[in-house]
């Protein structure tokens, strides 16, 4: 008997995410290159771009290395929160060990934007709470998405690139 239209799974919905990578520790570009490999092979998520890497200087805990920065477009049916149960189980497989908060790190991935999606829950804050103010988010992002939507702050990527102030957007294409 043929399926009829009610009896059909429905299309899973697909959304649009950026994903902040970060490494300051053995071989950082190797770390990205890696983590995008694992990011690529994902169920239910497609790697669409990649921006360039970044060297960056360390913000917070200054005195670590420099970090490569990049940022990742992905089209995923996953919902934010199992895209983050998914990303945290990739930096774990990674062999990423939390130790000091804003330290160095193997490989760090964040969820930056999620469709146009604001999300506050225990584990998950989506836009990214300090995405504004770090260029080393800024610099990569506006190069992949330079009109993508923050929707708290209710202006484009490349505008808060715009704002922010010199110091804080020194990006060094590697
Ligand atoms: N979490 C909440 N919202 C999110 C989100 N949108 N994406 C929770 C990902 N995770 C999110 O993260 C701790 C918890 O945050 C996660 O378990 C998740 O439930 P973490 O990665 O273990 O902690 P962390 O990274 O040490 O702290 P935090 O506050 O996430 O640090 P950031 O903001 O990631 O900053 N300087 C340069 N130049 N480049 C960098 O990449 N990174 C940091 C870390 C500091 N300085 C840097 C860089
Ligand atoms: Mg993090």
């Amino acid at each position: 008997m043929p399926p009829d239209a009610s009896s059909r799974r429905p299309e899973p919905r697909w959304h649009t995410a950026y994903i902040g990578l970060g490494s300051n520790l053995h071989d950082p570009a190797a770390q990205l290159d890696e983590a995008c490999r694992r990011l690529a092979l994902l169920p239910g998520v497609v790697l669409t771009k990649v921006s360039s890497y970044y060297a960056t200087p360390p913000v917070g805990v200054r005195d670590q290395p420099w970090f490569v920065n990049a940022v990742a477009a992905i089209r995923t049916t996953l919902t934010a929160e199992d895209l983050l149960a998914a990303l945290l189980h990739l930096e774990a497989a990674m062999g990423r060990v939390r130790t000091q908060r804003w330290g160095p790190r193997l490989v760090d991935l964040d969820i930056l934007l999620y469709d146009n999606d604001v999300i506050h829950t225990d584990r998950l804050q989506v836009p990214h709470p300090e995405m504004a103010s770090r260029g080393f988010v800024l610099v990569p992002l506006a190069e992949i998405a330079p009109e993508a939507y923050h929707p708290v702050l209710h202006q484009t990527i490349r505008q808060l690139l715009a704002q922010l102030p010199a110091e804080a957007k020194e990006a060094h294409k590697l």
